[in-house]
């Protein structure tokens, strides 16, 4: 006797299956004095579809880190300059690296040295040489365990977008690094118009409908590299970097039409919704709150001035 297919379990799972394969591929940072062994390591990872970056120089881990935003960080033991352990120690100065998984990687097999390693700021050891197949689960495994702990913690709940305190984490970084390289960043400020009676017509269930759909088509509309953030209720932040406020007004205008086209339903009721906009352009010298603020006030000024409009 045969049990009959559980169809919606195995779609399910295979749903699951190529949630984690469509999103963004892992990234693993190697640090290794052997350049040699770095590049095969650096190899068979790929080879399984992860991001692999080599850093020889132990001095540049700051800039690796902050750059390549490794989901794990792959350490050897031994190095002329700094040791893995010591490095380990390094990372774990920094509050943004704390829970990064550090995996070492090392010929050392004195289980005393391996536990004072882990001590240090490590989490696993893989002991040299390690087949491809070890290799590759260990940090497939590692890699998917945090990057669900850190959406956990820097995700909203009901858009996945990034929330409040992360986007402005993340606006002052591109601010940063604007002010370095002589960049440009635009922000938009978007907020729901007259959402309160969406609330009040369908009631709460599908005015967070509505706020996913939003953050769902922001998703399909953006390009990767654009920030995006659940500001507030019905208010969204978002970043975008190399974009000047002419092209961030077209990007919005898209996305206002495509909004204001989605039909929502609610029983036999049907209706649309709209958003209000507002655009604000980093200048050399201004700070987080106040490219936000300028945002904020052209948002204000599209909501006075009749809504479902972008400003400058
Ligand atoms: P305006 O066009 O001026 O923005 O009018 P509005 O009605 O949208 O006014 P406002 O932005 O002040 O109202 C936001 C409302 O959004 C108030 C709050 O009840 C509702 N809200 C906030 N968070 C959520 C949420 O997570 N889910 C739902 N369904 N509603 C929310
Ligand atoms: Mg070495
Ligand atoms: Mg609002
Ligand atoms: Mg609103």
């Amino acid at each position: 006797f045969v049990k009959p297919l559980n169809t919606t379990a195995l779609e399910a799972r295979l749903q699951r299956l190529l949630a984690v394969r469509s999103r963004e591929a892992f990234r693993v940072l190697i640090v290794d004095d052997d350049q040699l062994l770095a590049e095969h390591y650096a190899l068979v990872l790929q080879g399984a579809g992860l991001r692999a970056e080599i850093l020889s120089d132990p001095s540049k881990i700051y800039d690796s880190l902050t750059r390549f935003h490794p989901d794990v960080v792959l350490l050897d033991v031994n190095m002329p300059y700094c040791s893995g352990p010591e490095l380990a120690q390094l990372i774990r100065l920094h509050d943004q690296w704390l829970s990064v998984p550090i995996i070492y990687l090392s010929s050392e097999t004195d289980s005393d040295r391996q536990l004072a390693a882990l001590v240090k700021g490590g989490d696993d050891f893989l002991t040299k040489p390690m087949s491809d197949t070890a290799l590759i689960v260990a940090v497939f495994a590692r890699a998917q365990r945090a990057r669900q702990v850190v959406d956990m913690m820097t995700k909203d709940s009901l858009t996945g977008l990034l929330q409040h305190a992360r986007v402005k984490e993340r606006l002052t970084y591109e601010l940063q690094r604007a002010e370095r390289t002589g960049g440009v960043v635009s922000t938009i400020m978007i907020d729901i118009d007259l959402f309160k009676k969406v609330n009040d017509n369908y009631g709460h269930p599908v005015g967070d409908q509505v706020i996913s759909s939003l953050a769902n088509l922001m998703k399909q509309q953006l390009r990767k590299i654009d920030i995006v953030g659940r500001y507030g209720g019905e208010e969204y932040l978002v970043i975008l970097s190399d974009c000047g406020k002419e092209h961030a007004f077209t990007v919005v205008e898209q996305l206002r039409k495509a909004f204001a086209a989605i039909p929502f339903s609610c029983g036999d009721s049907h209706f649309y919704c709209t958003f209000s906009a507002g655009i604000s352009e980093w200048q050399h010298g201004m700070d987080t709150d106040q490219l936000i603020e300028q945002a904020d006030q052209a948002l204000y000024q599209a909501k006075r001035s009749g809504r479902n409009q972008t400003l400058i």
